[in-house]
């Protein structure tokens, strides 16, 4: 099966002033992940995303991860399927906050990356979401209220999100 690229990814989607850098681990988790990246688009959130496996491009990986903050990145979100390692492997580059999105790429269903980013030891956290769209929806969400922590406007947009959530 050819995999193509979604538009997004093709435009070499660094966006200016970037502030959550999304990262996956395989083309095939584009999918996916684009159900997060589509609220961080409602919510105009410059973000870059990258496609970058921690086994298969390890070197780009740690380049992606310490380069981060000086480029002016707030918040990482990682998403990788199976032995998901990535944004495990990010979280120890970095002391910016990983949002870990696992996803379902193998007969386990998704549990075997769930397992591999919630259960990170001691030190090094990685904040897990529920496997799969529900997950890269909502790790777009927190990044979102992570940002709205020094920024007054965003979090009237997130009050008006949630409550229409609520309505509906
Ligand atoms: C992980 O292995 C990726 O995040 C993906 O979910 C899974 C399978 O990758 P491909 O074999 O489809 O590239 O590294």
């Amino acid at each position: 099966m050819t995999l193509h690229l979604l538009p997004a990814f093709k435009k070499g989607n660094k966006m200016a002033n970037s502030k959550i850098l999304v990262i996956m681990g395989s083309k095939s988790d584009q999918l996916i992940m684009s159900k997060g990246t589509e609220i961080l688009e409602k919510f105009k959130i410059p973000y870059q995303m990258e496609i970058c496996s921690a086994h298969r491009n390890p070197e780009k990986t740690k380049n992606l991860a310490e380069s981060a903050e000086k480029k002016g990145i707030k918040v990482i979100i990682a998403g990788a399927g199976m032995a998901a390692h990535l944004p495990g492997v990010i979280a120890s580059y970095t002391n910016l906050p990983v949002i870990g999105v696992p996803l379902n790429a193998s007969s386990l269903s998704g549990m075997d990356s769930l397992f591999s980013m919630v259960q990170m030891p001691s030190g090094v956290p990685v904040a897990t979401m529920s496997i799969g769209e529900a997950g890269a929806k909502n790790a777009a969400i927190l990044a979102i209220q992570i940002l709205a922590l020094s920024d007054e406007k965003l979090k009237k947009r997130l009050e008006k999100f949630k409550q229409d959530l609520a309505e509906k």
